[in-house]
């Protein structure tokens, strides 16, 4: 094995004030407790740039070995939303009658979500996150390492990117959602991982009541 010299540069980090490291916890804390899936969407356009940096801000999440890997398809084409709402529907009609266990649907009528997705027709951008199981240099396959927790990551950056930028998304996984890989054309070594559409929620948009755990709930100390 060739071994190479690693490279090092030096890295202060962002300084605050311990009233500043509260107020900037305690702001980002209840800011992101604003954030809210919608299956509402409005047709009202996004900049493209504005897409670019949220995708951008996602591709500086950790991961492994640092081999970033995962590749966003930003769709906005109407003929391909089509396709894809059309495959997705046709999944979703088997899911919602017959392929999804009784305890499944109900865990799910808090949210009235069926079977119909207009809002992969509807909303500006979906966006296809894939992950890269291996990845192609110079014709050689070279692995990726914790690629579900790395794309995992990059998705959370994702939303946390789209909810600062003032827009709205829903973590959608149609399933299975292989007709992705097909109707976008992407190659053996990627695989679909969200679909996840992107916009201004619409007028009339509705969100189910649901409360977030408690404190008490998801954290626990060792002291
Ligand atoms: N994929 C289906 C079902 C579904 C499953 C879960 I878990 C959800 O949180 C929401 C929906 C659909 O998109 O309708």
């Amino acid at each position: 094995m060739q071994h190479t010299e690693p490279k090092f540069a030096p890295y202060k980090g962002i300084r605050y004030t311990r009233p500043e490291m509260l107020n900037r916890s305690r702001e980002f804390y209840q800011f992101l407790d604003k954030r809210r899936t919608v299956r509402d969407f409005s047709d009202k356009a996004v900049a493209r740039e504005v897409v670019e940096n949220i995708v951008m801000a996602a591709s500086t999440a950790p991961s492994g070995a640092h081999k970033q890997p995962w590749v966003f398809c930003v769709v906005a084409n109407p003929d391909i939303k089509k396709k894809i709402r059309e495959a997705a529907e046709k999944e979703e009609y088997l899911n919602y009658n017959g392929r999804m266990p009784e305890d499944w649907l109900q865990d799910l009528q808090a949210f009235g979500t069926d079977w119909r997705k207009p809002f992969l027709e509807t909303a500006p951008y979906l966006i296809a996150v894939f992950k890269k199981a291996y990845d192609i240099g110079n014709g050689e396959k070279r692995k990726n390492y914790y690629v579900n927790e790395s794309v995992g990551l990059a998705c959370g950056f994702l939303l946390a990117a789209i909810h600062h930028a003032g827009l709205v998304a829903l973590t959608h996984t149609p399933s299975p959602m292989n007709f992705l890989q097909e109707i976008l054309e992407r190659p053996e070594n990627e695989r679909p991982f969200l679909l996840i559409p992107v916009g201004y929620p619409a007028d009339d948009a509705r969100i189910p009541c649901l409360a977030r755990k408690t404190i008490e709930e998801v954290l626990v100390y060792y002291e």
